[in-house]
């Protein structure tokens, strides 16, 4: 076997990956290769040395970090002017199509145990329609209140790239054109031992997993989105993740806020529930903005006071940014002045071949996933605004089979919010001691996508539907 790329490999003592190269079949030999070649042997090298060798956490600096300062919402005392200013500087832009939606949904889901894209899992209370359907519903709905078009990107992965981009084109889209609706695939990275050694999952395919949502950055410019975004004068890009159906897909005042602070990059925060809760945390370090994982943060900040009692590190960052153009251009392009986000280092059980070739599964971690995250980008980001959101309007993830978290307290969410459309429109219903109605409730965004908008369409009923009875109004 005479090729430069296994000769690279071998000299950097990733010799390994080809192992099994004289029984493979010309066509796995091709594949192998083709994996091999994304691979970026002097990265990997230095990941090695400073995230396995190194200490775990070698890239975070904690010293002098400040809470993050934020927009408070009017309904915690925040400047409704403000916030009205904000609103119609968005929907100016939408009006005038300025405006992208960009979910990621490269993920594996692995915690949810559902073995589809994660984007499929029907979601909602009655007609259990999918995450991307209620997506497209929402972007659908913000298109109709604005008389303008809403392109929409999705990251997918090499894993559900494919079943990803069938699903919605079998689905006709639900309802939008296919010629806005963009997949596009994200990077890989390999995976290694903690010898350093990249693992093979099998005899000719390398244990390649998606190099984590900071690899949108990348993917955007690379699969030609932001080219999109020039050619149909876009400047700005919601992103969102896709576990989360009761996100605002497209926020006029977050949009607003936005432009209006010239930021490249910007977040929506909830005050934290508890001191534990699973979301990063915006900081101040100097100038600059930046996320903590709350794997991350040490334990004395986590749970630090201030002087009223209140978390001093509050800001829970729940992974919906707003993104510029030139921002997104900036960070994802290949060039040597773009800048590069840090990979992060997640140890993982990852299914290996033993040195006969046989299939092995480990039962616990026996090597490295590396993975970069998008809010990285955000201390690289001249200007920066984090607005506060509330939970009920904006987060409810979809992350467990069971519990927290879980398909149960999402669609519990989904009705309350919906609920609570109902009470501003002067109705009531009855509800559990949790909030949650009696009756299963589902309202599509076709018909309602905030309390204003439902009101509208609720008012304009003639005949208003039994609120003692099952109520869909999709
Ligand atoms: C993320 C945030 C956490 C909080 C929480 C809110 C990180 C590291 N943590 O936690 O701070 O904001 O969300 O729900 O982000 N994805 C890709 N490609 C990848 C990996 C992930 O597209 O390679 C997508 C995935 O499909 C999902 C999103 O990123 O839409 C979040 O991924 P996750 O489930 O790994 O994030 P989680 O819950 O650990």
């Amino acid at each position: 076997m005479s090729h430069s790329l296994i000769e690279q490999f071998k000299e950097a003592g990733q010799g390994q990956v080809f192992k099994f190269w004289d029984k493979l079949s010309p066509t796995e030999q091709a594949a192998l290769l083709e994996e091999a070649a994304e691979i970026d042997l002097a990265e990997i090298d230095s990941l090695f040395q400073s995230l396995v060798q190194g200490s775990h956490d070698a890239h975070q600096d904690f010293s002098g970090l400040a809470p993050a300062p934020y927009v408070a919402h009017p309904a915690h005392g925040g400047d409704q002017a403000l916030w009205v200013d904000a609103r119609k500087r968005g929907e100016e832009a939408l009006s005038n199509g300025k405006v992208a939606a960009f979910v990621v949904a490269g993920g594996q889901g692995t915690r949810l145990g559902y073995d589809k894209p994660k984007g499929l899992f029907p979601v909602t209370p009655i007609h259990q329609k999918s995450l991307f359907q209620v997506f497209a519903e929402k972007i659908l709905a913000a298109e109709k209140t604005y008389s303008t078009t809403i392109p929409w990107f999705i990251m997918t992965s090499n894993v559900n790239h494919q079943d990803t981009a069938d699903f919605l084109e079998s689905n006709g889209f639900f309802g939008l054109k296919s010629d806005q609706v963009h997949c596009f695939r994200q990077g890989r990275m390999p995976a290694i031992d903690l010898n350093g050694k990249i693992l093979l999952s099998s005899k000719h395919s390398i244990a390649m997993s998606p190099d984590g949502h900071g690899g949108s950055l990348r993917a955007l410019v690379r699969s030609g989105a932001t080219q999109i975004m020039e050619e149909n004068g876009i400047d700005v890009l919601s992103y969102f993740q896709v576990d989360n159906p009761l996100v605002k897909v497209i926020d006029p005042a977050f949009i607003g806020f936005h432009l209006q602070s010239g930021a490249g990059m910007s977040s929506k925060m909830i005050p934290k529930a508890y001191p534990e809760e699973k979301v990063g945390v915006f900081c101040k370090q100097g100038e600059k903005n930046l996320v903590i994982e709350y794997s991350d943060l040490p334990e004395d900040l986590m749970h630090e006071t201030d002087e009223n009692g209140q978390l001093k590190f509050l800001a829970g960052s729940i992974a919906i940014h707003t993104l510029s153009k030139d921002f997104i251009n900036q960070m994802g392009g290949s060039d040597s002045s773009s800048p590069s986000l840090p990979f992060h280092r997640a140890d993982k059980k990852i299914p290996t071949v033993d040195d006969a070739g046989h299939p092995v599964k480990p039962e616990s971690p026996n090597g490295v996933k590396f993975e970069m995250f998008v809010f990285d980008a955000l201390p690289f980001s001249e200007k920066t605004i984090v607005i506060e959101t509330q939970r009920s309007t904006d987060f409810s993830p979809v992350k467990n089979a069971e519990g927290l978290d879980s398909p149960k307290t999402c669609k519990e969410d989904q009705m309350k919010e919906f609920v609570s459309w109902l009470s501003a429109a002067g109705e009531t219903v009855a509800v559990d001691a949790n909030g949650v109605p009696l009756q299963p409730i589902e309202v599509s965004a076709l018909f309602g996508y905030d309390e204003a908008s439902f009101s509208k369409s609720w008012n304009a009923l003639t005949d208003k539907p039994d609120l003692s009875q099952t109520l869909d109004l999709t």
